[in-house]
């Protein structure tokens, strides 16, 4: 189980009651009325920090969403393939620096945020600490994970705090490419060899489980979708979401004759509403946490980077001292 629904509730309200409550019920009617936040508007201090969390979050998941497809550039098959699959990775680390833009404009320093990834503080995306194993991993991550974020992402972009909006219009524009040559990549292993259909299907299998989990926990144990959804960060509830991408994604998987590793998976056409299997939310809670599969491989790269572009940083910051380059 997650945290107690009704004490986080209690605790908002102890945080909102320390707000001016004129200012608040201002706030909040002009949420209501569907009017964008800017950064020098007044906000609750809860509602900024929960911007920070959640926006940092997800500039995180970028930088290192460029990992587990990146070890596939040098591999990819063809030249076509390796331009396509490294303009991909670059527009990644260019929405992870959109989005970290937005999140400054909130008062958080860049250099914090990035401090806090490396240290294990901050979260980012379950998915990314699954390995991509084989070429047709890298073809589901674009196709599928790329959508799952597109769902989450064109809903967001219709929420309350403006700067994270506008980065995700774009964000989106860019992902659309992406799906559309992941979507590309799916066809042609899927109507290819028999060999390459099964490893396919097999990279389908082994990251089915994790988009599962890309929307979150359960409604009934998300602990921030209550506050976020009142101030209209979160657009929809991560159950809605994932039923969104059933109902868009479930029946192109079935027409490529691809299969969905969960038996329980249904429609039921009266309610319209899918029923699935449990994805196992405990290893949801582990990878989250740290003890995923490739948690430490991707910090110890980002901090490798770090390390690595320390110079450059320094470089621009004093363009006229002399600095040593590290030769690793
Ligand atoms: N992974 O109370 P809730 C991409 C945490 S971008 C890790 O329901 P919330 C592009 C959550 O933080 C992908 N942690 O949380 C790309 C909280 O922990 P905390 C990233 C997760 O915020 C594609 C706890 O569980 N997208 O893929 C996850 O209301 C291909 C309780 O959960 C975004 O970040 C998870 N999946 O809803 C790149 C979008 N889910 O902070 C390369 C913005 C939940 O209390 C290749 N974020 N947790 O310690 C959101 O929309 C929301 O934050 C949710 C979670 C929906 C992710």
């Amino acid at each position: 189980m997650y945290g107690n629904i009704s004490i986080v509730d209690q605790a908002i309200g102890k945080k909102n009651a320390q707000e001016d409550p004129e200012k608040l019920a201002a706030f909040q009617a002009k949420i209501d009325r569907g009017e964008k936040i800017e950064p020098h508007d007044w906000m609750p201090a809860d509602y900024r920090r929960q911007l920070i969390r959640m926006i940092e979050q997800h500039a995180h998941s970028e930088i290192i969403g460029a990992l587990p497809e990146g070890t596939w550039i040098t591999r990819a098959p063809g030249f076509k393939r390796k331009m396509a699959l490294m303009a991909k990775v670059q527009d990644e680390v260019g929405h992870a620096q959109l989005l970290y833009n937005a999140a400054e404009t909130l008062g958080k320093p860049r250099e914090e945020m990035i401090n806090d990834l490396l240290t294990g503080k901050s979260k980012y995306s379950n998915v990314f600490n699954y390995p991509a194993k084989t070429w047709a991993d890298t073809a589901v991550i674009a196709w599928l994970i790329d959508a799952a974020a597109i769902i989450n992402q064109v809903t967001n972009s219709k929420g309350s705090y403006a700067p994270y909006c506008r980065a995700l219009e774009r964000i989106c524009q860019e992902e659309s490419f992406h799906l559309k040559y992941g979507y590309d990549n799916v066809v042609t292993l899927a109507t290819g060899t028999p060999t390459q259909r099964a490893m396919v299907q097999e990279a389908l299998n082994r990251w089915w489980r994790p988009i599962m989990h890309f929307f979150g926990p359960p409604d009934i144990a998300s602990v921030h979708s209550e506050i976020l959804t009142r101030w209209k960060v979160k657009m929809a509830s991560n159950d809605d979401m994932r039923q969104q991408f059933f109902n868009q994604y479930v029946p192109k998987i079935w027409e490529l004759g691809l299969t969905v590793p969960d038996p329980e998976l249904r429609k039921d056409e009266v309610t319209g509403k899918w029923s699935y299997g449990d994805p196992d939310w405990d290893e949801f809670k582990r990878v989250i946490n740290g003890d995923g599969p490739c948690n430490k491989e991707r910090l110890a790269v980002r901090r490798m980077a770090e390390i690595n572009g320390e110079w450059v940083r320094n470089a621009l910051k004093k363009p006229t001292a002399k600095y040593t380059v590290p030769l690793s």
